[in-house]
């Protein structure tokens, strides 16, 4: 993820100058946070049981949510853990890139605009 994909700068319509007509970008001070969806993807090799444990840990679902979540992923190759802020989502990312990497595990998290 880059810097350049938080869109906290928030755009809008543009507006035409009274005078002039020309348009004019506007950018309100107060921007409507930008909402993202965190993903697991599906691979053949990660265990089923480290998955259930990961969406525990880093999502806070219970073990039946966790279980439904992992096994729609297996079945559909991808799955939602959660809907969060752009920091929010990029930091449970990284934490479980970087959980799945220490445990030699090729999961694979990411994350899109909602
Ligand atoms: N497909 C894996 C298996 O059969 C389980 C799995 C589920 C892996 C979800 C990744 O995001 C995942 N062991």
């Amino acid at each position: 993820m880059r810097a350049s994909d938080d869109p906290n700068a928030p755009t809008t319509p543009p507006v035409p100058d009274k005078a002039t007509g020309i348009l004019l970008k506007t950018k309100p001070k107060t921007a409507k946070p930008g909402l993202y969806r965190v993903l697991l993807l599906n691979d053949d090799f990660t265990p089923m049981e480290f998955v259930v444990h990961i969406l525990e840990k880093f999502f806070n679902k219970t073990r039946a949510e966790a279980t439904e979540i992992m096994l729609h992923v297996h079945r559909r190759g991808v799955g939602l853990c959660g809907v969060y802020t752009y920091e929010v989502a990029e930091t449970k990312v990284n934490q479980v890139m970087d959980f799945a990497r220490a445990n030699e595990q090729p999961l694979q998290c990411t994350m899109e605009r909602e």
